[in-house]
């Protein structure tokens, strides 16, 4: 299987996230995806390719021109107000205010975020750009034929939304592999998430949408982050009903709740009649994960990559979260070895 990789992640390098009530060193890190990269290495998974330049256009058919145009003045506009620390918000719009972009940085922080835990850097346009790249180069293999593609993006994608940053993500690089796979031909895309998180910005993207069919495994926001969407009830809406499916699963999940769940996904992808699928692979399933609590063991990774091939579809593998450091490795491309296997 190719991996798709560039270093250009690590100018991404958040120095603070709001965590029970302190600054506290980010979780999600440069060290996460050089450690999976390493991992591939070791295993000799397959080559390792760069990225090409797709440009941002791709990345505008799923995200608003605006916020693509936040994002990239974003760091310069913070510096020159506060010099050059970290950019968080600390306001964000509440129920009856109005939705006006504010001219000052920020007031546009708060309007196109959702949290305290999403810096952005110096290097983070560039990082987010590559990532996108990574995405839809990965996304162009499988539509000249590979039965399988690793890109291994960071930051990772699937928090944000069209016009939204958060969760450690700002453009949603799944989402603009799904949306390329379509534009290159794809009459029908599944995106499965399995991250531990729900995948809010993935879903919100396509759910009014029918050619993108959304199912997500993840903690039940009633206890977990996002908090705010990712019920059972989120069915899709207009052309998009009955094109989103949540498998919400309580703190503490082990792999055996999580695999019967994992099984009632792939049985909609399969009545979906997918041409390919993208997978968000999120390891902070793990049970050493220091932010998340389900009870998934290295073990069985593995076993999930070869359930994900026998969809029998041409796969797309985009790296979302994990935060076990010394585990993201093995477990990541435990998922892609037992898919090979
Ligand atoms: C891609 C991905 O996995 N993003 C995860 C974003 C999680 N952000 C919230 C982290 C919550 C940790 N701090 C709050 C702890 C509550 N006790
Ligand atoms: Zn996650």
């Amino acid at each position: 299987m190719i991996t798709i990789y560039s270093d250009a992640h690590a100018l991404h390098d958040g120095k603070a996230e709001l965590h029970d009530g302190k600054l506290v060193s980010s979780f999600e890190m440069p060290r996460r995806a050089a450690l999976v990269l390493a991992r591939v290495e070791e295993v000799g998974l397959g080559p390792v390719s760069p990225p090409k330049n797709f440009g941002l256009d791709p990345v505008r058919r799923v995200h608003a021109p605006d916020y693509v145009a936040f994002l990239e003045t974003a760091w310069d506009e913070w510096v020159a107000e506060h010099g050059e620390y970290d950019a968080l918000p600390f306001t964000w719009i509440g129920p009856g205010m109005r939705r006006v972009v504010p001219d000052h940085i920020d007031g546009k922080l708060g309007y196109y975020s959702f949290d305290a835990g999403t810096p952005i850097t110096a290097g983070t346009f560039r990082a987010i750009r590559t990532a996108a790249d990574v995405a839809l180069t990965g996304a162009e293999l499988i539509v000249r034929g590979e039965r399988a593609a690793f890109a291994l993006t960071r930051p990772p994608g699937h928090h944000a939304h069209r016009a939204c940053y958060g969760g450690y993500c700002f453009f949603n690089n799944a989402a603009i592999a799904a949306q390329a796979l379509r534009d290159a031909g794809a009459d029908r895309v599944a995106v499965l998430d399995i991250d531990y998180h729900h995948g809010n910005g993935t879903q919100d993207i396509f759910y009014t949408r029918g050619d993108v069919l959304f199912v997500s495994l993840h903690a039940d926001p009633v206890q977990e982050y996002p908090y705010y969407l990712g019920f059972a009830d989120e069915t899709g809406e207009g052309a998009g009903e009955g094109a989103n499916a949540n498998y919400p699963l309580p703190f503490g999940t082990g792999f055996e709740a999580w695999r019967a769940a994992l099984h009632h996904a792939l049985s909609r992808i399969a009545a979906f009649r997918a041409d390919a699928l993208v997978v968000s692979l999120g390891v902070d399933t793990y049970k050493g994960d220091p932010i998340s609590r389900f009870r998934l063991d290295t073990a069985d990774y593995p076993v999930i990559g070869a359930t994900l091939a026998g969809a029998g579809l041409p796969t797309l593998f985009v790296m979302e979260g994990g935060y076990a450091v010394e585990a993201i490795g093995v477990n990541a491309v435990g998922v892609l070895q037992g898919f090979l296997d």
